[in-house]
C-alpha cells in the first residue's frame, strides 16, 4: 500500500522516466532499434525496480496510468528523433491489462497520429501469456494493431507455452529469446539447444530474432554463428536516458 501511494506520487511529480537499450545486428552491429525501459526514484526509497513496482501495479490498475505515459513518452521521443533525422524504432513492453483495455487500440491509434510519428517507428513487446489468454479478442487486437503499420513483438520468448507453430497465425514479426535461455550460452548444453532450435525455426517461419540479455563476447560469437539477427545485452549497452543514448548511437557503426 505504502509503495502503491509512493507510486501514484511519483507518477505526479513526474519522477518517472524511460532508458533506452540499443538492439543491434549481429552481423553489422548496425542499430536496429531501442527498447525504452521504465525507471522510477523515489526520493526515499530510491531507484525501485519496475520488476517490483509493476506487478503491483497490475493488481492495483495503476498499470494503466502508468502504461499511458510509457506510450506518450516512447512516441514524444520516437517523435523527436524522427524530426531531427535520426529514425529509431522505438519499443514498449506493454502489460496484460494494458492491451486488455477496450480503447487501447484507439489509444494507440490516436497517439501515432497525435505526434505525426511513422507508425513502423512504434513496435509493441506482448509476452506469450497475454497472447493465449482471450485468444480470439487478442487476435482481433492484434490484427487491428498490426493494421496501423506498427510492429509487434513476443517477449521473454520460451518462457511462455505458446508453440510457433501459434504464433505463427499472428501478425508478430519479431521474437525476442528469453535472457533466461542466453545466460547459459554457451556452456549449458540445453540452453544451446533450446536457442539453437528457436532460432532455426524462427528463421523457418520467417521471424526476426532478437537475444536479450548478451553480456559476453562469447555469447554474442555463438549466437552469431546460429545465425540469430541480432542482439540487446550489457555487452552493448544497458539501457541510457534519451540523451546519452544518442551519443552511443553516434559511435554505432
Ligand atoms: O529494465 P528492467 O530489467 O529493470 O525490467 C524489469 C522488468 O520490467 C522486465 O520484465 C521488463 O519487461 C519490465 N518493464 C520495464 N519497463 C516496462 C514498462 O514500461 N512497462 C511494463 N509493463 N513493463 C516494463
Ligand atoms: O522482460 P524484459 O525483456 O522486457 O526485460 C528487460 C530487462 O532486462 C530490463 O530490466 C533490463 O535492464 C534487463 N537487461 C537488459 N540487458 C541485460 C543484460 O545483458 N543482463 C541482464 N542481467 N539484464 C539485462
Ligand atoms: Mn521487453
Ligand atoms: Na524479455
Amino acid at each position: 500500500i505504502k509503495l502503491d501511494h509512493a507510486m501514484r506520487q511519483g507518477m505526479e511529480q513526474q519522477r518517472f522516466a524511460l532508458h533506452y537499450q540499443p538492439q543491434v545486428s549481429l552481423a553489422s552491429g548496425h542499430l536496429l532499434g531501442a527498447e525504452a525501459l521504465l525507471r522510477w526514484v523515489d526520493p526515499e526509497l530510491g531507484n525501485v525496480s519496475p520488476a517490483t513496482f509493476i506487478p503491483l501495479a497490475e493488481e492495483s490498475g495503476f498499470i494503466i496510468k502508468i502504461g499511458n505515459w510509457v506510450l506518450q513518452e516512447a512516441v514524444r521521443q520516437a517523435t523527436l528523433w524522427q524530426n531531427k533525422g535520426m529514425p529509431i524504432v522505438v519499443s514498449i513492453n506493454v502489460s496484460a491489462l494494458q492491451f486488455q483495455q477496450s480503447d487501447f487500440v484507439e489509444r494507440v491509434a490516436n497517439c501515432l497520429k497525435g505526434a505525426q510519428l511513422a507508425p513502423s517507428l512504434l513496435e509493441l513487446e506482448l509476452t506469450e501469456s497475454i497472447l493465449i489468454r482471450d485468444a480470439n479478442e487478442s487476435l482481433a487486437r492484434l490484427h487491428a494493431l498490426a493494421a496501423l503499420g506498427l510492429s509487434l513483438a513476443i517477449d521473454d520468448f520460451g518462457t511462455g507455452y505458446s508453440s510457433l507453430a501459434y504464433l505463427k497465425k499472428l501478425p508478430i514479426s519479431k521474437l525476442k529469446i528469453d535472457r533466461a535461455f542466453v545466460m547459459g550460452l554457451p556452456s549449458d548444453e540445453s540452453d544451446r539447444a533450446i536457442v539453437s532450435a528457436t532460432i532455426g525455426m524462427a528463421r523457418a517461419l520467417k521471424f526476426a530474432v532478437v537475444a536479450e540479455g548478451v553480456e559476453t563476447q562469447e555469447q554474442r560469437d555463438y549466437l552469431h554463428e546460429l545465425q540469430c539477427g541480432s542482439y540487446q545485452g550489457f555487452l552493448c549497452s544497458k539501457g541510457l536516458p534519451a540523451a546519452e543514448f544518442e551519443q552511443l548511437v553516434l559511435r554505432l557503426p
